[in-house]
């Protein structure tokens, strides 16, 4: 099994859900910044040209993040970053998805749109009008965020969990894309960043390029 993995927080997500779980596997590094995601012999294992994608023993390709870590669940179960009930699983693909629909889209394509536009202006159709807009859709999807977190440690509960990782990985790409997050306005969600970040996970997934 090998995963092709790159700078850029979608990788970064996975990369930390495999440190979590204790796991290392094969890792094939992909030049995001030059394109070579979008280069035929990498759209030959992805279609959508975009990272990460995880390879098989036999070939097969899985994309898109939160799949990938849906499957690494399943082949190494402990510790659960998903829930150990169908209960638990379902609550936390919900705060996955709140956190993918509410903040990672709007914050990634702000960026796209704006600082990022000349690296993917060519690869995909963008919008820079709506960049503004769109950035600010993410900061209303933290504010929200902020008033729905209650005392728990983690977003789903008790345990750390795919929401966290998730919410964790594009709020540090947030922070270095003038996408950072207001800690006085958001103490809730400050204390909890905080808490994640000492994680030692945090820094086993660090990309070569992060030193
Ligand atoms: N829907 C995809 C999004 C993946 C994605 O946007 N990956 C970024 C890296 S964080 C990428 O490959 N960007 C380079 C590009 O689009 O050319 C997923 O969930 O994996």
């Amino acid at each position: 099994m090998k995963l092709f993995s790159g700078i850029g927080p979608n990788p970064k997500l996975v990369r930390m859900f495999l440190a979590e779980k204790g796991e290392a596997i094969e890792i094939q590094e992909v030049d995001l910044m030059a394109g070579e995601n979008r280069q035929p012999d990498f759209v030959k294992l992805n279609p959508a040209g975009e990272l990460p994608a995880l390879e098989l023993d036999d070939g097969r390709i899985i994309a898109e993040t939160i799949p990938i870590c849906e499957y690494l669940e399943e082949i190494f179960p402990e510790p659960s970053l998903f829930g150990s009930t169908s209960e638990e699983r379902a609550v936390n693909r919900m705060w996955a998805r709140r956190i993918d629909m509410k903040i990672i889209l709007p914050m990634t394509n702000g960026f796209r749109y704006s600082e990022g536009l000349g690296l993917f202006e060519s690869r995909m159709h963008c919008i820079p009008a709506a960049a503004d807009d769109l950035k600010y859709q993410a900061t209303l999807g933290l504010q929200w965020l902020e008033e729905q977190m209650s005392d728990n440690q983690y977003i789903s509960g008790d345990n750390i969990g795919i929401a966290d990782i998730a919410l964790y990985a594009f709020l540090e790409f947030g922070k270095l894309v003038g996408q950072g997050f207001d800690s006085d306005s958001l103490p809730k969600l400050n204390s909890w960043y905080e808490r994640i970040a000492a994680r030692p996970s945090v820094e086993v997934s660090k990309h070569p390029s992060e030193g």
